[in-house]
């Protein structure tokens, strides 16, 4: 240790536009490179906190542009706020699940995590900082909004004068009185992520000639996928595709969707298909998964996962229950129904499962926006839905297709679709939501060609754990024939509003599980344009991306 190094307090002025979102702050990364703006939210954050001095920090992100800035920023001024340890990944790389899995594994008081997820890299894209507790999730709302509080107030904000430090080599430092440990960014996920799978199992499947295609999209995923499917697992070389993280994502999308890796898609549906095409953001948090012929649905991949989850080691105890973002597709609840163990249905935004998780009321969690994972950690996890799926392969010897086809016989099929309106003017988006909202009280009872609106209300969730009240979280129609219709503004985009529409039916009938989606839930699809008024208030013919 060496001496501890005088604080210097640096005089700012509040921005007022740090509130976090969905999923911490996420700007573009012109706004964050203005003087002071990540130093303030960062000591907001600090400010929020109590009790830390002396103890562990986790820093790390998934690399984009502005990352290595952000770490010496974060570093110097964790060491002026009195944390004992800072633990960052070499070179800054953490991914979303791994900086969650080293929170627990070391036992810190929490950890920053640098990313905009599957938003774009670069100077002029997107940058984002979240903080994340002790149990390794994000911050609940009555920390993000402390922190904001304080973001409004705040005068100035507490560093020390160091040289940068050298994050590009394991090993451990002093900056003052605060020891700094770079650590390998995979080993301890790759660690957690043997103890729960059967890598043999896994193995077997690699060596009787199964084939991957693994788009890690030069986001932060490819070294644990290199690592873990071509290192542990025997995959081919060369399954692991874009493996390098870049700071601009070699200017791609990183958002491993329908429309920004679609070349896995047409792949997956080709001739040369291999069995299984996945892929993961740029944070690695969500996860894409194609099989031969078969694209699955996030939300349908988290009902095969729960209903499967008992074939991996980790998990062969049996699930606790189930726990869904309220948007996601129903086919989760007929399967923790058939288990037997609970359901819950949350806000969008993985901080709302941390509770249920800690309590033990739930093992496994999804959302639709491409997000699964478990009690291992507290964020979802891409690679993990990914080796989850391996898994299940390898003990089942059957291919994607006929599980998922098996899946819908046995449970019923949700046709389901999400349409984004990308960049729409605020104010068009703040009015279609208002009008939505007075309508709700006359649409109960109303029919529109073969459906009949059963219900219609604004969701608001009390959390079962701490007693919080989340409310206006997406606004549902609900139908009598189980469909629905679910209307919300996305807390992640970074210009103008984006409206996500969400659309289900179900359909119980075998014989009727071959349809186009789009052309399954047309009736409700058009329906859900006129009762929102889409086209007045966005001036959009059509959503930017159907997912
Ligand atoms: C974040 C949250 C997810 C949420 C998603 C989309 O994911 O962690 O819980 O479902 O954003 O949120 P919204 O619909 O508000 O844009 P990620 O992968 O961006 O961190």
């Amino acid at each position: 240790m060496t001496a501890p190094l005088p604080i210097k307090t640096v005089a700012t002025r509040a921005f007022n536009d740090q509130r976090p979102g969905t999923s911490g702050l996420r700007k573009k990364t012109k706004v964050f490179e203005q003087p002071h703006y990540l130093a303030n939210f960062v000591q907001s954050i600090f400010s929020s906190l109590e009790g830390f001095e002396g103890k562990a920090l986790v820093v790390g992100g998934d690399g984009r542009y502005f990352n290595r800035e952000a770490i010496q920023i974060i570093l110097k001024m964790a060491v002026a706020n009195g944390f004992g340890e800072i633990i960052v990944g070499r070179a800054g790389i953490l991914s979303t699940p791994a900086a969650s899995a080293v929170i627990r594994h070391e036992k810190a008081f929490g950890g920053i995590v640098l990313s905009a997820s599957h938003n774009p890299g670069g100077p002029d894209a997107d940058f984002g900082i979240k903080y994340n507790i002790s149990a390794g999730g994000p911050a609940p709302e009555k920390i993000t909004e402390a922190i904001f509080a304080h973001s409004k107030v705040i005068e100035s904000y507490k560093t020390v004068e160091a040289p940068d430090v050298d994050i590009d080599h394991l090993g451990e430092t002093f900056v003052g009185a605060t020891k700094v440990r770079v650590i390998d960014p995979v080993a301890i996920y790759r660690d957690l992520m043997a103890s729960l799978f059967d890598f043999s199992a896994i193995r077997a499947l690699f060596a009787s000639g199964f084939t991957m295609k693994f788009d890690a999209m030069s986001a932060v995923t490819g070294p644990y996928a290199k690592a873990i499917l071509e290192g542990d697992l025997g995959a081919a070389p060369g399954t692991v595709l874009n493996g390098e993280p870049l700071p601009d994502f070699g200017h791609h999308h990183p958002d491993p969707n329908l429309v920004h890796a679609k070349h896995l898609y047409d792949l997956a549906m080709s001739d040369a298909a291999p069995d299984i095409c996945a892929a993961s953001d740029g944070d690695g948090d969500r996860n894409l998964v194609i099989g031969r012929g078969q694209f699955v649905t996030p939300s349908d991949s988290l009902a095969i996962i729960a209903a499967n989850a008992h074939l991996a080691p980790g998990y062969s105890q049996g699930i606790a229950g189930v726990a869904r973002s309220m948007p996601t597709s129903g086919a989760a609840d007929r399967v923790a129904k058939k288990l037997g163990v609970g359901i819950f249905e949350t806000p969008t935004g993985w901080k709302f499962f941390g509770n249920l998780l800690d309590a033990g009321k739930v093992t496994i969690c999804g959302e639709e926006s491409a997000g699964a994972g478990s009690n291992h950690v507290r964020e979802k996890d891409g690679l993990w839905a990914v080796l989850m799926w391996l898994n299940i392969l390898a003990v089942r010897k059957q291919s994607v297709k006929e599980i998922v086809r098996a899946h819908w016989a046995e449970f019923g099929r949700n046709y389901y679709s999400r349409h984004d309106y990308e960049e729409i003017a605020t104010e068009g988006a703040n009015a279609l939501v208002a009008g939505l909202r007075e309508k709700l009280a006359s649409l109960p009872g109303q029919i529109f060609g073969s459906l009949t609106v059963a219900a219609a209300d604004d969701f608001s969730y009390l959390d079962p754990i701490d007693g919080s009240l989340s409310q206006q979280q997406g606004i549902r129609i609900l139908f009598a024939d189980g469909s629905r219709i679910v209307y919300r503004l996305s807390g992640t985009g970074t210009s103008g509003a984006t409206l996500r529409v969400y659309i289900e039916r179900y359909e119980p009938d075998p014989a009727r599980h071959d349809l186009e989606t789009q052309a399954a839930l047309a009736e409700l699809i058009a329906l859900a344009g006129s009762i929102a008024e889409i086209r007045k208030h966005t001036g959009r013919d059509a959503p930017t991306v159907i997912t």
